[in-house]
């Protein structure tokens, strides 16, 4: 690359104080300048990995589904994650599971960190989406675009598809009346 500075303005050589003094301000100009490059392609990676995305299909008649993925920081920074948008949907929301009083209750997180270097799974009985209103009928084997807002400034969609859930435990999310 090229770093020659241009002159904003003509600098005499008659005095060279004045000459030195606008040289060090070009040269911090210009480190300002490679900063700026630099940390624009550090943003141009997005440092998140999505994996085992998929929706559990619904029972007939729900309004509502429930989705899991496990999200992985690569990066060195911690990240955070804003629920998807999905054109399949009205509205996304992040949840946590928690037992309270032998109850497994359901609370919504506005957003989910994500720590570097670590993974965050939503699985049944812990964090999780929640996918309310679907705009079409959505069964094993469909799939649906969800995208995200990472707070690194990256978009990034994703593909989910949808499988019949099976679950192991009461009150992961085999009943989602109380919401
Ligand atoms: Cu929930």
């Amino acid at each position: 690359m090229n770093y020659a500075p241009r002159q904003p303005f003509p600098v005499s050589d008659a005095s060279p104080i004045i000459s030195t003094a606008m040289n060090r301000s070009q040269l911090q100009l210009l480190f300002a300048g490679f900063a700026l490059l630099v940390s624009t392609a550090v943003a141009a990676q997005a440092d998140i990995e999505f994996d085992n995305i998929w929706i559990a299909e619904a029972p007939p008649g729900s309004q509502v589904m429930a989705a899991y993925m496990d999200i992985k920081n690569t990066g060195d920074r911690a990240l955070q994650l804003s629920p998807p948008q999905s054109d399949d949907f009205k509205k996304i929301e992040f949840h946590r599971t928690f037992h309270e009083n032998g109850m497994a209750r359901m609370q919504q997180q506005s957003e989910i960190a994500i720590p570097a270097h670590e993974t965050v799974k939503l699985e049944p009985g812990s964090y999780h989406m929640m996918l309310f209103n679907p705009a079409r009928k959505l069964k094993a084997g469909d799939e649906s675009t969800l995208i995200f807002q990472i707070s690194n400034d990256n978009t990034i969609r994703i593909t989910a598809v949808v499988k019949k859930a099976v679950f192991k435990q009461s009150g992961d999310h085999s009943d989602h009346s109380h919401h």
